[in-house]
């Protein structure tokens, strides 16, 4: 099937197959209003992450949602569960170190109203998303770094912890060696967890959680817990995160310019598609392209979602009440080579 059709698919199953369609009209009129369409079904909830290891997160923040729990307690048990896998090194424990091989951690969450916490550079916490919603919870403030984070997670009970396991370490002095800077497509520097939520109620969440970009230096925080570059959402119209390069990232404050732009009407996978577009004009003469890669996903308050990439290899999971939880392909701008 085309891409298209196959969009058009999507777009559809927002207004047709009432019977399987769980949920009821939205009474958002903000986003109607604006996108100057007449209320549609919402399908909810919906989880919604980046990557293959989407899949078991989105497994357990679904279980989390249909036993009552809050959406922001299901996304930080859903990430929870990449940040705990050795196996996945771009996340929490076992991620890739930086190059003095200290495995450093960046994560964000936010709620629909526009609350949000914030963790970035904290070494020794296996769960950073957990720390993000305690600095959500119990501070004043939205983002906490480094040092002060690390004191911030112990004094709320969180243990330290040596997350840099053998591979990692192995990986890390056989990068060494050569010790060059160049990430590699789709492999050193992508595996964030993103994960969006549109639950019952219609409402939006989201976090995400990374050790960032693999050899990165030491102190560097990537796009992951900056509001508006990582991740964003508001919950009037709906919610967007992102993977890839964390500097292309920030340098066009991705994440919010694809709810912006799902603010004048674009659906999830077009508002994608001109901010990947965007982000590869800007850096069409710039020294990052020859390792650029940057994807988005995103829901809007319809329920409607989509991503969009770069390059190919990009994929994410979609967990929903009438499709269960599955891969989907991002559409993609380049072919591998170029
Ligand atoms: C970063 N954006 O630190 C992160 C890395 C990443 O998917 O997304 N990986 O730049």
């Amino acid at each position: 099937m085309s891409k298209r059709r196959d969009f058009i698919k999507k777009a559809a199953l927002g207004t047709v197959g009432l019977s399987t369609v769980i949920g009821c009209t939205d009474t958002s009129k903000k986003a109607d209003e604006v996108n100057g369409t007449l209320p549609k079904t919402v399908k909810k909830p919906i989880v919604i992450s980046t990557w293959r290891h989407g899949l078991a997160a989105n497994e357990e923040a679904w279980s989390q949602l249909k036993k009552g729990a809050p959406a922001l307690d299901a996304i930080v048990a859903g990430v929870g569960v990449p940040e705990a896998d050795p196996n996945v090194r771009s996340v929490g424990y076992g991620g890739f170190p930086d190059r003095e091989g200290k495995v450093t951690l960046d994560a964000c969450i936010m709620n629909h109203n526009s609350d949000c916490g914030s963790v970035a550079f904290l070494e020794g916490i296996k769960h950073p998303i957990a720390v993000a919603k305690k600095v959500l919870d119990k501070t004043p403030h939205v983002m906490l770094v480094g040092e002060g984070a690390k004191q911030f997670a112990l004094s709320e009970g969180f243990v330290e912890e040596n997350l840099l396991t053998e591979k990692s370490k192995q990986a890390w002095k056989n990068w060494l060696e050569k010790s060059k800077y160049a990430p590699v497509i789709n492999i050193e520097n992508h595996d964030t967890i993103s994960m969006l939520v549109l639950d019952e109620q219609g409402d939006i969440y989201g976090g995400c959680t990374t050790s960032g970009a693999a050899w990165k230096m030491h102190g560097r925080v990537g796009d992951s817990p900056i509001i508006g570059a990582g991740l964003f959402l508001d919950n009037d119209i709906g919610a967007a995160a992102a993977t890839g390069l964390g500097e292309a990232v920030i340098r066009t404050a991705g994440s919010a310019m694809v709810v912006e732009l799902m603010r004048q009407g674009k659906s999830p996978t077009e508002a994608c598609k001109a901010i990947v577009e965007r982000i590869y004009k800007k850096h069409a003469n710039h020294k990052d392209l020859e390792y650029l890669q940057v994807g988005f996903i995103a829901v809007n308050k319809q329920g409607d979602y989509g991503g969009f990439s770069l390059r190919p290899g990009f994929d994410y999971a979609v967990f929903d009440e009438k499709n269960g939880n599955r891969m989907e392909k991002s559409e993609f701008k380049l072919s591998k080579n170029k």
